[in-house]
């Protein structure tokens, strides 16, 4: 083909797409855009494009890349120095945004809207740089040493669940879910007295929890739920309330997106508190400040009741455990694994857990890696940590002497994909997210057979068995 034939093809896929992009249906105009882009790789306006549509799917870190390879390409593109800034702005990344701001600003000086995001990506830097100072000056002082829960007083008023003689019970959790079904809040006194116990709980927790189920027993792992109440209550109807005979691990993101989040995270905290050894807790990427800052729980716990409460539930989150291994056999964490081959169980063991996550490292990987299709490693769509494919699961499963992992952190229509040869299910249990499509939670059974010492059967309304892993 003719090159001017080439580039008259590439404007219109780009077209197409651009319809797409009209219609909210990102994943089609990501995928025109990158046909118009094979025609013509160098024209910034379709990199700057598709870095939009990236934005608008959350790859944050190929929205950058697109970002960046439109101003390789196109130095004097404005457009491209937006796309850039709004992708570090996602990636909290502000002083890099603040400097393409910056030039956008310099090249347009009557440009307001321009102006505006300079003006508010400087007040963040400074902010930032404010709690920093002040951070290291409180070194570690926690909430719980300025709060008086106990002479905080329940008003006559309040007919809602109460602790039974400060502690939490089956009856108080049953009430508390009914009374949250509501939408009606637990008094501030109550969930105080809840987080600085669970604080307690889990800061004795090691950073990977390993239990061992007897031959008769099973687990129910759930995936992501980010403050889908009902979802919740809907998880405990199809698979039944926790209890010692009826184990849980929830694998992180509790929090964030969804309304409920409060209403969620207490609800979890909760049956934490009521069965310590058998109701299992795993952080994932959104619990944690930068996260909370930018997709609601900050705002709702504010809105809900009070800024102290929210350093509270960051003191919290700190503590949760980051992995569990089960029977020696699974381990399950929230995002994957490691953006380096040789890492060891003991190295997850070690991890000093009890902060805001690194940018790289074991503990960042376990929260934000995502499995690839394709042998070896690659850059990661969220811009944090990597992608990794079967090869990095089957040496990292053979060196740990491990048969398979479960993990989170991915919308999945079904609710669970197996990838990997079933050496890697993702689960994922907020159905209202995004799609609104139904997903499930996957169910660990253990089964009698030495052979087959674990299997995964889907617990769904209908009782689809789920293939067994040898
Ligand atoms: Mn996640």
């Amino acid at each position: 083909m003719a090159e001017e034939e080439r580039n008259a093809s590439a404007e219109k896929l780009k077209e197409k797409a651009n319809n797409y992009f009209k219609d909210k249906d990102y994943e089609n105009a990501i995928k025109y855009y990158t046909d118009a882009l094979e025609l013509n790789p160098s024209n910034a306006i379709y990199y700057s494009n598709r870095s939009l549509a990236y934005l608008r799917t959350e790859c944050y870190g190929y929205a950058l890349g697109d970002a960046t390879r439109a101003l390789e390409l196109d130095k004097n593109y404005i457009k491209g120095y937006y796309r850039r800034a709004t992708s570090n702005m996602a990636l909290g990344k502000f002083k890099a945004a603040l400097k393409d701001y910056e030039t956008v600003v310099r090249v347009r000086p009557s440009d307001k809207d321009a102006k505006m995001k300079y003006q508010e990506c400087n007040k963040i830097v400074k902010q930032k740089a404010f709690e920093r100072a002040i951070a290291s000056d409180e070194l570690k002082r926690s909430v719980v040493d300025s709060l008086d829960i106990e002479n905080m007083t329940i008003e006559d008023d309040y007919d809602g669940p109460k602790l039974e003689d400060g502690k939490v019970t089956l009856k108080f959790m049953k009430d508390l879910m009914a009374w949250f079904k509501d939408q009606k809040k637990l008094h501030r006194k109550c969930a105080y007295q809840m987080l600085v116990q669970v604080k307690e709980v889990l800061s004795k927790r090691p950073s990977l929890v390993e239990i061992t189920l007897i031959e008769t027993e099973k687990i129910t792992i759930c995936g992501d739920t980010h403050g889908q109440y009902y979802d919740l209550l809907n998880i405990f109807e199809l698979n039944g309330l926790p209890s010692i005979t009826n184990p849980y691990l929830f694998n992180g993101d509790f929090v964030d997106r969804g309304s409920f989040s409060v209403e969620v995270i207490l609800t979890l905290f909760g049956f934490k508190l009521l069965y310590p050894e058998h109701f299992h807790l795993l952080r994932g990427n959104h619990e944690t400040d930068n996260m909370n800052q930018m997709y609601g729980f900050e705002g709702e716990v504010k809105a809900k009741y009070t800024a102290q409460m929210f350093q509270l539930f960051s003191e919290v989150f700190q503590w949760l455990p980051l992995a569990q291994c089960i029977n020696n056999k699974v381990l399950v964490m929230h995002g994957g694994l490691f953006s380096e081959d040789g890492v060891t169980l003991d190295d997850i063991r070690k991890i000093d857990r009890n902060r805001q996550p690194p940018d790289s490292g074991p503990m960042c990987d376990l929260l934000w890696s995502d499995p690839q299709p394709q042998d070896g490693r690659s850059i990661s769509k969220r811009g944090v940590s990597c992608q990794f494919g079967p090869d990095v699961t089957e040496r990292f499963l053979e060196q740990n002497k491990l048969q398979y992992i479960v993990r989170s952190h991915e919308v999945k229509a079904e609710g669970y994909e197996d990838t990997h040869s079933g050496k890697c299910i993702t689960v994922f249990s907020a159905p209202n997210y995004w799609y609104g499509n139904l997903s499930l939670s996957l169910s660990v059974h253990h089964e009698i057979f030495p052979k087959t010492p674990l299997s995964c059967k889907r617990t769904d309304k209908t009782h689809k068995k789920f293939p067994v892993f040898g």
